[in-house]
């Protein structure tokens, strides 16, 4: 028989018992379930490991989510325009484009190469066309933000300050002249032209370069590399089209993997030219190099293209 005291006694054993297993057991293991939480939250909202500084002047918008397009009949994405404005409005006349009904979606570099990347924006902005940003669109805009914020856009070859950028910038640079004589309405149609369209009604995106297919939250991009990839280099992005493989045949692989079919209309390889695949849909015919410019209607890929007399080398 247990006397009272050692009653008492097994009791203050047993509670010693219960609060060392709290202790032992339970806290850390809320401990490290609330660390995986922190950093699965931080992983999933992190730019990947190849990202390098955004510049503070590129008042970048990273997606726009154009679903107020599912109920027109017809939506074109159009490849590089590169400034050629007379091609772009033969184009879609060619089109019959109906501003009501259909939509155009330019794939970036609307601007700079040609001769007239003035007269694209205004055309643009006039027959209400949707874009996405290219690296010499992005080029244009972080030059004129910084000559909106300080007042000025100075010449000489200084650099335009914007940290440790992948493509640093210096004022002698062309992109720079065309940034001093955009209006402001010219340079905010430009800016507003988002890294990524997402269409979510067709589960696509359109985009300057591409998409990297591993970054599951789209937003989530570098935007450098969205503006500027070609090819990857053993499961990094870059920018050269010569070295490792076209980042497609990458991202037809990872896709393959997964459950979702995220197709991506993109333009900026001029050199691969038109490259129409199962879930990647190239657009840069050249235009503005002699050949051709591109607008592909995405629901039947019908595919529309105009010639273009040679504006550059
Ligand atoms: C565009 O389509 C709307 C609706 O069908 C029509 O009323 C309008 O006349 C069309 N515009 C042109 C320029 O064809
Ligand atoms: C800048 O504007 C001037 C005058 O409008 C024009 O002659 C020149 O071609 C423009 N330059 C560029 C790069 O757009
Ligand atoms: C950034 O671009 C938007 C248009 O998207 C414009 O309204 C705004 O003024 C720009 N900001 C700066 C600092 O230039
Ligand atoms: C893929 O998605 C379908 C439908 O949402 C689901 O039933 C299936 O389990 C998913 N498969 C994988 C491997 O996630
Ligand atoms: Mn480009």
């Amino acid at each position: 028989m247990l006397t009272p005291k050692d009653k008492r006694k097994w009791l203050f054993i047993g509670i010693g018992f219960a609060i060392i297993a709290i202790i032992c057991i339970v806290v850390p293991a809320v401990v490290v379930t609330t660390n995986k939480q922190k950093a699965s939250a931080s992983s999933s909202s992190n730019a990947p490991a190849y990202a390098m500084a955004q510049s503070p002047y590129d008042n970048l918008t990273r997606t726009r989510n154009l679903d107020e397009l599912k109920d027109r009949e017809r939506i074109f994405v159009i490849g590089d325009v590169h400034g050629c404005a007379n091609e772009l409005a033969t184009l879609l006349e060619d089109i019959k484009y109906n501003k009501t009904t259909d939509a155009v979606i330019l794939a970036g570099d609307l601007t700079m190469k040609g001769y007239d990347s003035p007269g694209v924006l205004d055309l643009a902005m006039r027959e209400n066309i949707y874009c996405v940003r290219g690296n010499h669109d992005d080029m244009v805009v972080r030059f004129k933000t910084y000559g909106i914020s300080t007042g000025s856009i100075p010449k000489g070859n200084q650099r335009l300050p914007e940290g440790d950028v992948a493509d640093p910038l210096k004022f002698d640079d062309e992109h720079a002249v065309l940034a001093r004589n955009l209006t402001d309405a010219q340079y905010n149609y430009l800016a507003a032209c988002p890294m990524a369209v997402e269409l979510p009604f067709l589960n696509a995106y359109v985009v300057h370069g591409g998409l990297d297919p591993n970054v599951d939250d789209v937003a989530n991009n570098d935007p450098y590399t969205v503006f500027n990839v070609r090819d990857v280099v053993n499961g990094v992005p870059t920018r050269d089209n010569d070295i490792g493989g076209h980042w497609t045949d990458w991202y037809q692989i990872i896709t393959n993997t997964k459950n979702t079919t995220r197709k991506v209309y993109y333009g900026h390889d001029a050199s691969r030219g038109l490259d129409l695949e199962a879930v990647t849909f190239g657009l840069d015919s050249a235009c503005v190099y002699g050949h051709k410019l591109s607008a592909l209607e995405i629901y039947t890929h019908a595919l529309t293209q105009v010639n273009c007399p040679k504006y550059a080398n």
